[in-house]
C-alpha cells in the first residue's frame, strides 16, 4: 500500500470511529465503505447491545446448532438469531464452570490473570471491566439474572440472583433497595418469568437518550432443573434421541478418566446410569426395583433430557418477549444481540453429566450474533473464538478500544465479514482447576484447533493433593467429531502430537499460565510431559493407589469432600 492510501485510510478510520464504528466497519472497503458511512451519518447513535447468556444452555440443545435434539426443535425463538445473523461454530470457554467463565467475559482476561480459577472465587467491582468501559463508552448499563461473580455488580442498574438464586419464586438483590448485600427485594413465579420481567421492566424505563448495554443472564437450565409448572406436558410423549456415546465408545478417555484397566471408571465423571457409585442419575430418576443397568440408565436419560429442555423452553419462551419488546420499539435492528451460555453442558455424551471437560459438548459455547445493519443474515464462522474476547467485540460495536488489560480480541470483524483477521488466533486454550470436586472430574488442560484437541489430565489439586493418574487424549476431530477414539498413542499422530505439545506450551506461556505459584502441579507437568514408559509405569501406580483410596472410602458411596483448591493469593 503506498502512503497516500494508507493515509486515505487512516482518514476513513477516524471518520468512522468518530462515528461510533470500530475497526470491522473501517476494514470495509470501498463500496461498503459508502454505504456504513451513509448509515452511519443516519444512525448518528451508538447500536444497543443486549448479552443474553443462559446458565449450563449448550450448543446441542439449540436447534440451530444442527445437533441430534435439532428434530425435536427445542428453540425455535433462539434459533431466528441464527437466520437474522451469524451463527459461530467454534466459540469456546476458557474453563467450563459457571463463576469463572462470567470473569473470563467479564475481564477479557484468562482465568489465571482474573484470579477466578474456581467456583469459590469472586471478582472485584473494580475488575468489572467490560461494564466499566461501557459505561464509559456512554453506554447506560445493567445486569439482571445470574451473576455469580459475589461482589457488588459494577453497573449503572442491576438486578441479580445471590449466588445461584432459586427457580421458584426468586429473590434478587437489587440496585437502590439498600447497601449490597442486604439490598434484596422478593419476586413471585419461575426465575426464567421474572428476570425477563426485571429486564422488561428496565428497558421500559430506561433513559432513552442513551443505547443500552444490558446483560440479561437466564438461571436456567442449570441443575436441578426446575422448569414451570406450564412445562409439564412439554414433550411429555417424546421418545429423546440418545447419543451413541452414551453406550458405545470403544476407544474414548484414557488411564486418567478410565484408570488402568478401566479400574476408575466407577469413580470418575459422573454419570446417567449406574457406573458413578456416589453420584449418578440412575439413582435420582430411575428408582423401581427391577430394572437393569440399561434400562435405569435409558430411563435416567429420558428424564434428563425432558427436564432439562422443559428449563429450555421457558429460556426460549422468554427471549421472544424481549425480542418482541425491541420490534415494538423499533430497537431491534438498531441493538447488537448476543446470544450464548456460560458454557457447554453434557447431555448424556459420554455416559457424562454437568460439563467442567474439555470434550466439545462441554467446552463449546453456543453463540449467534444479530445486528443486521452489519451482520449478514444466515451466515455462519467456524473461526475459533473464546470467551476472553466477548468484552473487546461489545465494546468494538460500542465504538471503544478494548483496554490493554484485556487479553481477548475483537470478532467484530469475522461477524460483518465472515473473514477472520490475518493473524486471527487459529487455536483455543483450556484450563479446569476443580480437580475431583463435584463431578468427579480431573484436573487438566489443552488445546484445540479446528481440526484436533489434545488434552492433558495432571490430576491433582494446586497443592499436589488427592493426585489421579496423569494421561494424555488426543481427537482427531475432523474424522472423530464425538470423539470417541483416542489416537494419542496411534504412531501415525506421533508428529502431530510434537506439533500440539509444542502449541500448547507457548499458549501456556503467551496466557501466563505455567504454574509458577504451584511447583507441586509444575512437577507433574514436567514429569508427564513426554510421557515415556516410566511416566507410563508411574501413572498405573497412581492409578491403583487412586483406586485403593477410594474403596477405602466406601466404595465411593460416601460423598468425598470436594477438594478445595487451594491458592497462594
Ligand atoms: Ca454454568
Amino acid at each position: 500500500m503506498n502512503r497516500m492510501n494508507a493515509d486515505r485510510r487512516q482518514t476513513r478510520r477516524q471518520f468512522l470511529k468518530a462515528l461510533g464504528f470500530g475497526a470491522g466497519a473501517a476494514a470495509l472497503a470501498g463500496g461498503r465503505f459508502l454505504r456504513a458511512s451513509a448509515a452511519a451519518a443516519a444512525h448518528a447513535k451508538k447500536p444497543n447491545v443486549l448479552f443474553i447468556m443462559s446458565d449450563d444452555h449448550c450448543a446441542q440443545a439449540i436447534g440451530a446448532y444442527g445437533s441430534r435434539l435439532a428434530k425435536i426443535n427445542p428453540t425455535p425463538v433462539i434459533d431466528t438469531l441464527a437466520k437474522d445473523g451469524m451463527l459461530l461454530e467454534n466459540c469456546f470457554c476458557t474453563n467450563s464452570i459457571c463463576t469463572p467463565s462470567r470473569a473470563c467475559i467479564m475481564t477479557g482476561q484468562y482465568s489465571i490473570q482474573n484470579g477466578a480459577l474456581d467456583l469459590t472465587d469472586r471478582l472485584q467491582p473494580a475488575n468489572h471491566y467490560l461494564s466499566i468501559e461501557m459505561r464509559k463508552a456512554g453506554y447506560q448499563t445493567a445486569m439482571i439474572g445470574k451473576w455469580h461473580l459475589k461482589e457488588e455488580p459494577n453497573f449503572e442498574y442491576y438486578k441479580v440472583l445471590p449466588g445461584q438464586g432459586k427457580y421458584h419464586d426468586p429473590d434478587f438483590r437489587e440496585k437502590g433497595k439498600g447497601n449490597w448485600p442486604r439490598n434484596i427485594v422478593h419476586m413471585k413465579g419461575h426465575s426464567s418469568d421474572c428476570i425477563a420481567d426485571s429486564s422488561l421492566a428496565w428497558l421500559k424505563r430506561r433513559d432513552k437518550t442513551r443505547p443500552f448495554f444490558l446483560m440479561h443472564h437466564f438461571k436456567a437450565p442449570h441443575d436441578m432443573f426446575d422448569y414451570a409448572a406450564r412445562y409439564e406436558d412439554y414433550l411429555a410423549d417424546v421418545d429423546i434421541p440418545e447419543p451413541e456415546s452414551l453406550w458405545k465408545q470403544p476407544n474414548f478417555g484414557s488411564i486418567a478418566t478410565r484408570g488402568a484397566d478401566d479400574e476408575l471408571v466407577r469413580y470418575i465423571g459422573t454419570s446417567i446410569g449406574r457406573r458413578n457409585l456416589r453420584r449418578n442419575y440412575a439413582k435420582s430418576w430411575a428408582k423401581e426395583k427391577g430394572l437393569t443397568d440399561e434400562q435405569a440408565k435409558r430411563q435416567a436419560y429420558q428424564a434428563y433430557l425432558k427436564k432439562y429442555l422443559r428449563c429450555v423452553k421457558g429460556v426460549d419462551d422468554n427471549m421472544k418477549r424481549l425480542l418482541d419488546y425491541l420490534r415494538d420499539e423499533g430497537e431491534l435492528d438498531n441493538t447488537v444481540i448476543f446470544y450464548t451460555g456460560d458454557q457447554g453442558f453434557m447431555l448424556g455424551e459420554h455416559d457424562y453429566q454437568d460439563k467442567r471437560w474439555m470434550y466439545d459438548e462441554s467446552q463449546r459455547m453456543p453463540m449467534l450474533v444479530r445486528y443486521p445493519k452489519a451482520i449478514r443474515a444466515g451466515s455462519k464462522s467456524d473461526a475459533i473464538v473464546e470467551n476472553v474476547d466477548f468484552a473487546a467485540t461489545m465494546l468494538d460495536f460500542a465504538g471503544a478500544a478494548a483496554p490493554k488489560q484485556m487479553q481477548g480480541r475483537s470478532f467484530r470483524p469475522i461477524l460483518e465479514t465472515g473473514k477472520e483477521q490475518a493473524d486471527w488466533k487459529q487455536a483455543a486454550y483450556y484450563r479446569y482447576w476443580m480437580h475431583m470436586a463435584h463431578h468427579d472430574n480431573p484436573a487438566h488442560f489443552g488445546i484445540r484447533t479446528k481440526t484436533h484437541k489434545l488434552i492433558f489430565y495432571y490430576g491433582c489439586t494446586t497443592d499436589g493433593a488427592n493426585q489421579t493418574p496423569p494421561g494424555w487424549e488426543l481427537y482427531d476431530l475432523a474424522k472423530d467429531p464425538r470423539e470417541v477414539n483416542n489416537v494419542y498413542d496411534d504412531p501415525a499422530y506421533a508428529a502431530t502430537v510434537k506439533d500440539l505439545k509444542a502449541r500448547l506450551k507457548q499458549l501456556r506461556e503467551k496466557y501466563g499460565d505455567t504454574d509458577e505459584k504451584y511447583p507441586a502441579v509444575k512437577k507433574i507437568v514436567e514429569e508427564f510431559w513426554d510421557y515415556d514408559e516410566a511416566a507410563r509405569k508411574k501413572a498405573v501406580e497412581i492409578s491403583h493407589e487412586t483406586l485403593a483410596r477410594y474403596k477405602s472410602r466406601g466404595q465411593g458411596k460416601e460423598r468425598r469432600k470436594p477438594t478445595k483448591t487451594k491458592k497462594t493469593k
